[in-house]
């Protein structure tokens, strides 16, 4: 498992090029972004979208446009569909251009294209902060708006998957609320006391869970000492479970643009993995995002 950001770059140079797939690719922060990861032998992009567009970009880019797939599609819904369905039959992972995230979201989403498994899809954000020893995995502030208990469930399963997939054995979860113990007011307490009492039944195989847990007490074993919280897992958990999609998303932020937090994101759930870059992404933040792609199809 990698512990910077650095180390993950160099681990998908190593892997080689894999096939991206882009729906809505006329956008520039997405082709400088393809291509960099292209000079750097991480992904080769295969491009849906108004090529017409694409082709002024790239002009514009000084980008020869011979070193990617380009497909012509006459509408944003045309783009998306063609792109879903050729990721999901030849592609490595997919990668979201100039469209709404809802609207990229309902294609990833739609059984007929064949991305779509049994799973929930849910998203991971992956933090390197300035003051943390190890990378962070948050989820989930990046899809899902309404949870349930079974949503909370298959959203800590799928960031305890991914993390395990990426070689940490017995990830470390916090599940965030602004206490430790159980509200009746406050319902993701509720939740998070169930899941707690699962982890511990072994429902999600070697890992260690609390919660309800306040950030102070997740990352400081002083704070857990002054409020008598018995706790395990203080000051080296891995991962980061929000009760909001609002929450995480806030939270993500805050770390990335008032403390210094190196970030990318990926979303897990589908048949291959998908990766959303914001148009504000800085250039290293993309081939930060697209690197994780690579490692993870
Ligand atoms: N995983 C698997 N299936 C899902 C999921 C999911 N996360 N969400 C919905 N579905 C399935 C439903 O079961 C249903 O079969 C179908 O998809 C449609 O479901 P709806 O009607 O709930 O879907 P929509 O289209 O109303 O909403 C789905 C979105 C993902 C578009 C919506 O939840 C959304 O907009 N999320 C927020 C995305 C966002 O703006 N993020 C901002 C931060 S980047």
């Amino acid at each position: 498992m990698f512990t910077t950001f650095n180390e993950m770059v160099e681990i998908a140079k190593k892997r080689g090029p894999k096939r991206c797939v882009v729906a809505c690719a006329e956008d520039f922060p997405t082709i400088e972004a393809l291509y960099e990861a292209y000079r750097e032998g991480i992904a080769r992009g295969v491009l849906f979208g108004n090529k017409g567009k694409i082709l002024e970009i790239m002009s514009q880019l000084k980008i020869d446009p011979s070193e990617f797939e380009i497909v012509d599609c006459a509408t944003e819904k045309e783009a998306v569909s063609k792109a879903v369905r050729e990721v999901a039959q030849n592609g490595d992972f997919l990668m979201k251009g100039q469209i709404t995230t809802s609207n990229f979201l309902r294609g990833v989403l739609d059984d007929k294209l064949g991305l779509r498994g049994e799973q929930l899809l849910s998203h991971i954000a992956l933090l390197q902060p300035a003051l943390y020893h190890k990378i962070l995995f948050v989820s989930d502030g990046g899809i899902n708006v309404e949870l349930d208990l079974k949503k909370k469930i298959e959203i800590v399963r799928n960031a305890i998957n991914f993390v395990r997939s990426l070689g940490l054995s017995i990830p470390k979860v916090a599940l965030l609320s602004a206490i430790e113990r159980v509200n009746l007011n406050m319902q993701e307490t509720l939740d998070w006391a169930v899941i707690t009492r699962m982890g511990e039944e072994g429902t999600f195989g070697d890992c260690i869970i609390e919660g309800p847990l306040a950030l102070d007490v997740a990352f400081s074993p002083q704070a857990a000492k002054v409020k008598k919280v018995k706790t395990q897992i203080s000051g080296d958990v891995d991962i980061l479970i929000v009760p909001s999609i609002a929450t995480g998303n806030i939270m993500c932020k805050a770390l990335q643009y008032l403390g210094g937090a190196k970030i990318c994101g990926i979303i897990v759930g589908a048949l291959k993995p998908v990766v959303m870059l914001s148009r504000s992404d800085t250039r290293e933040t993309k081939l930060y995002s697209l690197s994780l792609g690579n490692i993870v199809s």
